[in-house]
């Protein structure tokens, strides 16, 4: 007991035990407590599974110490070795002095030997994590050591007012409770520049993130640059720089890659699509008022909005642009949005009613199932997956079973537990975001929610609570743009990121809170502007 204790991060009571033994506590004045005063450093976030760690700690060189692999012709471990030396080098070091054993090398011995493509669905994400007089991480596939390198980055910790590193003796057992662990960010309210995108994949792979879900085009505004339509960009962009080019897209899918992060991009449609109608105004169906077509309608987008679901010619543009798209993004999955598809302007359209009258339908929602049932169609000729919002199928429209279907909706009158359920029992795939809109912001700890939402608290079977594979903090445009994203999302998705992540009971706010703070002070040394969500300081740090 004396040198090794279980830390068994499942309840506060475990938690709060080793923290009274390690923590130096200064004084505690009327504000919270400062940092390092709760919280022993080097704590990890997300917490693992299991973290079983020692008081013995060794002291760690940050220039002569060597990750070592007998995978080093792989380009995804052989970066993140780079990735990770350089995060060593931040902390301002001195010499090492001191009676502690000095660890110089972490060898990473991963099984499965193949160098892969992309990150999938199905990766496998579990490593096993040892410090000791030797130190290993074990992973089957690179995926897990990427997220074992993570966790060990974490571990290494600077005292207090000291000038040296050190990690103590651990054993680390580790894997995702869900496999799904998504942002997205909305590219078309307004155009987030490459360097923040960039970042904000580092700030995932900080949190074991694993999918960029990419809402990349909408009514605002069409950056992605279509090589097939290229009009659609010339037209519907802010502006010509404004533009993610093909060169850009791959950039940041190769980023993803390597850091163990799939991009799923959302080319939203039939609603939502305002932008494209600047290049092609005959895909949107015109609102008609007193016999004229094209008049906006009060409360609602504009005179053009909804895609035009009775014309041939609007299955055949997406056909086209749909072939683009797969073969741009390599991930399995394409989000096809299908939200919000208001059908005040069908409703509107003579051409409409008699599309509908010819072809014998006699309700919006079959009109909307005719809609998405095509473009399901052509997305599964191409052998892709896709994800849609709730909507349709909360409309009553049925989709294919294996569609994954992301739950948004959900307020204090319904909450989102009402629509799981439903879509749930339906034997669909879910993934969560209503609890997750960090779009919206208020005074305080508001990450204190994000945290206590836990997605399978909703009425219905052990199979359906199974079909919930992950969730999502989402972060709508239109208040945001490259000035404020980063620190409206972090560190509160950092709080979605350990929910996603972490067993179901590790739910203790107030132990959280701290190990938070330190995960928030780690984002800022390494270059992401989170926000703070305690009071107090960041060690040397001063901003
Ligand atoms: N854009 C798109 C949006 C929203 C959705 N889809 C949205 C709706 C309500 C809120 C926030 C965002 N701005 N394409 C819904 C999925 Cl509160």
């Amino acid at each position: 007991m004396a040198d090794h204790m279980v830390v068994r991060l499942t309840a506060c009571f475990f938690w709060m035990f080793p923290l009274a033994l390690e923590a130096k506590l200064t004084y505690i004045a009327i504000r919270l407590p400062l940092k390092g005063e709760q919280a022993a450093p080097g704590a990890p976030w997300p917490l693992p599974r299991t973290w079983t760690k020692s008081t013995t700690r060794l002291m760690v060189d940050p220039t002569n110490f060597r990750f070592t692999s007998s995978m080093t012709y792989c380009d995804i471990v052989t970066s993140a070795f780079d990735r990770y030396y350089r995060i060593l080098q931040l902390e301002k070091t001195s010499s090492l002095s001191g009676p502690e054993q000095v660890m110089t090398s972490l060898s990473v011995d991963i099984a499965d030997k193949t160098c892969p493509g992309y990150p999938d669905p199905n990766m496998d994400e579990s490593y096993n994590l040892t410090i000791g007089s030797t130190s290993r991480l074990t992973s089957a596939t690179v995926w897990g050591a990427l997220r074992g390198l993570e966790t060990f980055s974490q571990l290494i910790y600077k005292e207090e007012e000291g000038h040296q590193l050190f990690v103590n003796k651990t054993q680390i057992i580790d894997q995702p409770r869900f496999h799904y662990r998504g942002i997205m960010l909305d590219t078309a309210r307004h155009f987030l520049p490459m360097p923040i995108l960039l970042k904000n994949l580092d700030a995932m792979a900080y949190n074991k993130f694993n999918v960029f879900h990419w809402h990349i085009v909408d009514d605002q505004s069409f950056p992605y640059e279509s090589v097939e339509f290229p009009t659609l960009t010339e037209k519907g962009a802010y502006g010509p720089k404004l533009i993610y080019t093909q060169e850009n897209v791959k950039h940041v899918i190769d980023e993803a890659r390597l850091r163990g992060i799939r991009v799923i991009p959302e080319f939203d449609t039939p609603g939502h699509t305002q932008s494209w109608g600047k290049a092609f105004r005959s895909l949107l169906t015109p609102c008609w008022e007193d016999g004229k077509p094209g008049v906006a309608k009060p409360n609602y987008h504009g005179a053009y909005e909804i895609m035009d679901p009775s014309r041939d010619s609007t299955y055949t543009f997406m056909e086209k642009f749909i072939g683009e798209v797969v073969k741009v993004f390599p991930d399995q999955y394409l989000h096809l949005g299908m939200d919000e598809s208001y059908p005040a302007c069908w409703k509107s359209s003579p051409n409409i009613t008699s599309f509908m009258k010819e072809n014998n339908i006699s309700t919006y929602v079959q009109l909307m199932e005719l809609y998405v049932t095509k473009v399901l169609d052509i997305v599964e000729r191409t052998n892709k997956s896709y994800v849609i919002w709730q909507d349709p199928i909360e409309d009553g429209t049925k989709a294919k079973p294996d569609t994954i279907v992301e739950v948004w909706r959900g307020n204090s009158t319904v909450p989102w537990q009402h629509y799981m359920t439903r879509i749930a029992s339906q034997g669909y795939k879910t993934i969560l975001s209503s609890c997750w809109y960090l779009n919206y912001i208020s005074y305080g700890q508001d990450w204190r929610k994000y945290y206590q939402c836990e997605p399978q608290n909703f009425t219905g079977s052990a199979d359906q609570h199974s079909n919930v594979i992950g969730g999502e903090a989402c972060v709508w445009a239109e208040y945001i743009d490259g000035t404020n994203i980063l620190s409206t999302l972090w560190p509160r998705a950092s709080a979605v990121a350990e929910r996603l992540w972490s067993s179901r009971d590790v739910t203790d706010v107030e132990s959280a809170k701290f190990r938070l703070d330190q995960q928030r002070c780690r984002m800022v040394r390494r270059g992401i502007p989170a926000k703070p969500i305690l009071d107090g300081y960041c060690g040397d740090y001063e901003f």
